[in-house]
């Protein structure tokens, strides 16, 4: 799962909930979002995230048991046929039942801050984990956004924090991925630091994992003479452009919506840098 393939991993996102901000529930249905798994693998995704918590800021927390039918039948369905499916938990229950349905990787956006049961969970399986930088539930987490030390050191500091809980839970280092969680408990300006010292993340020596995508900070950025943010649905070339930085910082994954455009732009990316790339010798080959 971490050999080299000389691009980042790109995670496409299937969102089970209702009332995700993005997806606007309509992936609520097994069926539908089976079949967005599927269609996000024909567009070259190399792992499917499964989650059935929305983290939108202020959203509220479904019960255990309603996480649990979300999430566990469209895991069984897309790992049977054969997808590297993550599931975007913070759980330990649903964690357990994910790994029994045949998911690889728990991907914890509290970093095992929520509930530390899910430590041992994963200590326990061959699973990766995906330890983020997370302060606080979604419904209060925009009230912390003090970094004592500035943003990048401070995630730095709270991060190795999460990988020393996780490594003393006894996961094996070599099975554990960083993230610094941008818009959890972040500022738009926050985010665009975080991004800029990605280096510092990557120092703590692990993969790094970064979710961009459609976040409200490119809303922000990208808002109208108003001051409104720009629709979700149309911050796709701005994320492009945030997807050819994070291969050139060298991250080990990049969590999205739109698998298509991100292969599009790593492609770019990855031409570039190939001066003998093999784009024109194929074409001249079909002629
Ligand atoms: N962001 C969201 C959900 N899960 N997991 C990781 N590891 N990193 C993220 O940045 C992240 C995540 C929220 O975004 P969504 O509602 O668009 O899925």
């Amino acid at each position: 799962m971490f050999a080299p393939i000389g691009r980042p991993r790109v995670m496409g996102i299937v969102n089970v909930t209702p009332d995700s901000f993005s997806d606007g529930g309509r992936f609520l249905a097994t069926d539908d979002a089976v079949s967005h798994g599927h269609e996000l693998l024909d567009d070259g995704a190399d792992i499917l995230d499964i989650g059935g918590e929305s983290t939108r800021p202020g959203a509220t927390r479904p019960l255990v048991g309603e996480e649990l039918a979300r999430v566990i039948p469209v895991i069984e369905e897309l790992a049977q046929a054969g997808a590297v499916v993550s599931v975007d938990t913070m759980r330990a229950e649903v964690a357990e039942a994910a790994l029994a349905a045949g998911a690889r990787i728990v991907n914890d956006v509290s970093g095992g801050l929520a509930d530390p049961r899910i430590l041992p969970v994963v200590a326990g399986s061959e699973a990766v984990f995906v330890a983020m930088h997370w302060r606080a539930h979604s419904s209060t987490m925009q009230h912390f956004t003090q970094y004592a030390d500035g943003v990048v050191e401070t995630v730095r500091a709270e991060l190795a924090d999460r990988l020393a809980a996780a490594l003393a839970a006894g996961i094996p280092e070599d099975r554990i991925v960083l993230d610094p969680g941008l818009g959890f408990s972040k500022t738009a300006d926050q985010n665009w630091e975080l991004l800029r010292g990605l280096g510092r993340i990557a120092d703590l020596g692990r993969p790094v994992l970064v979710g961009a995508s459609r976040k409200a900070f490119l809303g922000t950025l990208l808002a109208d003479a108003d001051g409104r943010p720009r629709p979700v649905g149309e911050r796709e070339s701005a994320h492009a452009v945030i997807t050819a930085h994070l291969a050139a910082a060298g991250v080990w994954c990049t969590r999205v919506h739109d698998v298509r455009a991100t292969r599009d732009a790593l492609a770019v990316v990855h031409r570039l840098d190939d001066p003998h790339g093999r784009d024109d010798q194929e074409r001249e080959d079909r002629l």
